[in-house]
């Protein structure tokens, strides 16, 4: 809508809305008053309310609104200051105009009404005339107008369709076991979705932890609106030409991950609950035996003396640290489940600690809230305390001691039996207090705060792998997340896909599913199927809830188990990349899991219910994450070339193709221009691959850049310099691959690359440095062909795509490779 149009319904509006407003319940913002303009600020005050408009930077814009002047500023999520940024504020009698470098921001004065657009002119979002803000008592909700066809992704953990339009959804963490897959809420909170439409994208992160909600036109074709139960209105509007940038805007505000430890990069083993010693390790052993690749080990609830939290049952565990010691040797860390619910029992250290300290949650009267959990009634850490934060961390010691590698926060909602703890629970907010209905969606990031900065203090400079079930926005910054009690059904795990896919919209790179479903047990060809796929996810664990079938890799037969491990193998030799992948996330706050939405954000069919669960993971491959049980389906390939990953024949692009679905392979796809980085195969990232790196490539139109990136995967010191890292560049243009200089403090694992170039034909002539060079034919292309019938997994590999393939000493000086 062109902005002259609004203006004049704007007024109409107004003139209906100034009839109501008598007798209305429904407070409107009103008109503007009074206008100070200071530097990149403006507060406004008008009839009812009182609004800052902040320029955080040329693309990011603060609107702050309250009924009273507006309390001191604090967030839990966002942890950057404004930037510095040229920005031009006009005013007239009728209007307020900001032009940064990057879009406009129109603000009409009788009534309030804010209107975002491009330099140009064209609208990116507008407050909905007539509705703007406004309050119902304390609940206060922003109105957007909804544009002609626009689309909604985003808003963090949220089940249901990609596409969010016609929805609405309510931020209340909650502990739902075995939820639906349109059930809403559930776990966390990340209040920040993305809306697409004429060619222009918008991000809008509303900060606010009280219960909020989201309506994308549900029962309604007029807007689109977020408002919450109490706090101010305090959002920022995100606008860039790119979804990716959004995402790099948004995480400016939040924060991104650190690197992650190699290890939890690795195939994950868990249940509710291995027990006792014995099985762990044979658990362990039966993964060294059969050939899975496997990294780590996660012990439930079961590891407890009676459910409380830093203490082992002798009998089950009667030497944890030996046994840690064991597996680590084997090439299994070790992580542990912690819940934050503390025994109310005197004489448990833990407890009797946290009471000296006074770290538990009160009521108004002084006690102590007490609600039921798993070891009974429990008190709850005051994580919104710094003094409480300390306290955890000083507990988790007793872990670091015994070897413990990851944290794995459960019940952090927080849950009780029952469901409802009291709104009247008091707790510090950092010395400004506030109450339970305040406080509630930011108890999960708040304790992985504590879980983070409390093991990396007890583990020296050791990376901490936390895993979270709960959190609010900017969680990335601490933990991975993995979306709780699923069920092992078709639909729940396409819906898995859906929600890391928006996660990953939302700021949040490292998430994961349980793998093969935590409730009920799949069919031998869904867990086939749930296995393909988690190889494809950032983070990979197999769970599985108490009393459903065995679900490790043999518990379906050998079939299923060749098709497993064919799959976790391939993710052990794409570590490089992944490992690469997840330095952009620290860098960028890309994704690992791409929703089709950022990079072909303004095709239609991406977000067609029909194609929605299709994502790239890393930049280069497109996974089709078809269910379990057909075989036959219809996929969408978007622009561009894309080569078939198991016998590289090329599809173009711009196509809806129907393809047969064998349960023995994932449909997946390269992007053409592709450059992947792999290893040798190996069985943990304990293990060293063979010194060479096979760098895969290609052949595509398009130029394309990878970042590709080493440490030494455990410690901080890559933030002192000790990393290697080089820019392979690939341009089709040229006919050059070009290696730059290595930067960074250490050497490489690798001192060989091996190149190898798809789709470049049999005659290619390679040149390195401008002289001719011996390339020769290899069999080594990206996967080698599953066949059923072969029980070593490796079949015929001449079935398998033919590739050119050049070896080059990997010296740390730039080189390149014409052809
Ligand atoms: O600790 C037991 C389970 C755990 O396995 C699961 O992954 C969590 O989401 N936990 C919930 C407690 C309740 C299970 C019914």
């Amino acid at each position: 809508m062109k902005i002259n149009r609004c203006i004049a319904l704007a007024v109409l509006f107004t003139a209906c809305a100034q009839l109501v407003s008598a007798q209305s319940p429904v407070k409107q913002v009103g008109k503007v008053t009074a206008v100070t303009i200071n530097n990149q600020e403006v507060d406004i005050a008008t009839e009812n309310a009182f609004v800052k408009v902040v320029v955080y930077g040329p693309n990011i814009i603060r609107v702050r609104m309250d009924k009273q002047k507006l309390a001191a500023d604090f967030s839990y999520a966002v942890v950057s200051e404004p930037v510095k940024t040229r920005v031009n504020i006009t005013q007239t009698n009728e209007e307020i105009n900001l032009t940064t470098d990057s879009l406009k921001v129109n603000i009409r004065k009788n009534p309030y009404q804010v209107t975002f657009t491009t330099l140009a002119g064209e609208v990116i979002n507008q407050d909905e005339a007539g509705l703007t803000t406004s309050w119902v008592n304390e609940s206060v909700t922003t109105y957007k107008h909804m544009q002609d066809n626009e689309h909604f992704i985003g808003l963090g953990e949220k089940t249901g369709p990609l596409d969010r339009k016609g929805n609405a959804y309510t931020h209340w963490n909650s502990d739902t076991y075995a939820y639906t897959t349109g059930q809403d809420p559930i776990y966390s909170t990340i209040p920040f979705y993305i809306g697409v439409h004429h060619n222009v994208q918008y991000g809008i992160f509303f900060d606010n932890t009280w219960q909020s909600d989201f309506n994308f036109g549900a029962s309604n074709n007029r807007f689109s609106s977020f408002g919450a139960k109490g706090g101010e209105m305090n959002y920022y509007f995100i606008y860039n030409t790119h979804i990716a940038d959004i995402i790099t805007s948004y995480t400016s505000l939040t924060g991104r991950m650190k690197m992650p430890p190699l290890w939890s990069l690795g195939y994950q083993q868990n249940r509710y609950s291995y027990y006792p010693e014995a099985e762990v390790m044979r658990i362990a052993e039966t993964l060294r035996e059969k050939k899975i690749p496997a990294d780590g080990i996660t012990l439930d609830i079961h590891y407890m003396d009676k459910y409380k939290v830093f203490s082992w049952d002798a009998t089950r565990f009667p030497d944890p640290a030996a046994m840690i010691k064991k597996l680590n040797n084997n090439g299994f860390k070790v992580t542990l489940i912690v819940d934050p619910g503390i025994k109310v029992e005197k004489g448990y250290g833990v407890y009797d600690r946290g009471v000296k300290e006074d770290i538990f949650a009160k009521y108004p009267d002084g006690s102590y809230y007490t609600g039921q959990v798993w070891p009974g009634w429990c008190h709850f850490p005051d994580f919104t305390d710094p003094k409480g934060r300390a306290w955890w961390g000083s507990e988790l010691k007793k872990y670091a001691s015994e070897g413990v590698s990851g944290i794995w926060n459960d019940m952090n909602e927080f849950s009780t039996w029952g469901q409802k703890a009291p709104d009247n629970i008091l707790f510090s907010y950092e010395g400004k207090g506030a109450s339970h209905m305040q406080i509630h969606n930011a108890y999960g990031l708040e304790m992985i705060r504590a879980s983070y900065d409390g093991y990396k203090a007890a583990r020296d400079n050791k990376r901490p792998f936390i895993l979270t079930r709960s959190g609010y926005a900017g969680l990335q910054r601490y933990a991975a997340i993995w979306t709780g009690d699923n069920r092992a059904e078709n639909d729940h795990m396409l819906l898995g896909i859906r929600l890391m896919n928006s996660l990953g919209l939302s700021g949040v790179p490292f998430s994961g599913m349980d793998v093969g479903g935590f409730t009920g047990g799949a069919s031998p060809s869904l867990y086939a199927r749930w296995m393909q796929i988690g190889a494809f996810n950032p983070y990979m664990r197999n769970h599985s809830g108490i009393n459903s079938k065995a679900s490790e890799p043999w518990a379906y037969g050998e079939e299923v188990l060749e098709i497993t491990r064919n799959y976790i193998n391939l993710r052990y030799r794409l570590l490089p990349y992944l490992y690469s992948s997840f330095y952009e996330a620290t860098q960028s706050g890309s994704p690992i899991m791409r929703s089709l939405t950022i990079d072909y954000t303004h095709d239609d069919n991406v977000y067609n219910g029909l194609y929605e669960n299709q994502y790239m993971f890393g930049k280069s491959f497109l996974v089709f994450p078809f269910d379990g049980v057909t075989n036959y389906g219809k996929i969408y390939f978007p622009a561009g070339k894309w080569y078939n990953l198991y016998n590289g024949q090329v599809q173009q692009g711009n196509q809806k193709v129907a393809i047969d679905l064998g349960i023995s392979q994932l449909p997946v796809y390269v992007k053409e221009s592709s450059i992947i980085p792999m290893q040798s195969q190996i069985q943990t990232t304990a293990e060293k691959p063979t010194d060479t790196l096979y760098v895969h490539v290609y052949k595509g139109n398009v130029n394309n850049k990878f970042v590709y990136y080493e440490d030494d995967g455990e410690s901080f010191d890559y933030e002192g310099g000790a990393f290697y890292k080089r820019t392979i560049a690939y341009d089709p243009a040229k006919k050059t691959i070009s290696f730059a200089k290595a930067e960074g403090s250490i050497k490489s694992k690798f001192t060989n690359i091996k190149l190898l170039l798809h789709g470049f034909g049999d005659n290619v002539v390679v040149k390195l440095n401008g002289r001719q060079s011996k390339a020769e034919n290899s069999f080594e292309a990206l996967m080698v062909p599953i066949s059923r019938f072969d029980p070593t997994g490796l079949s015929n590999p001449v079935e398998g795509e033919k590739v050119k393939a050049v070896l080059i000493k990997n010296t740390d000086e730039g080189f390149s490779i014409s052809y």
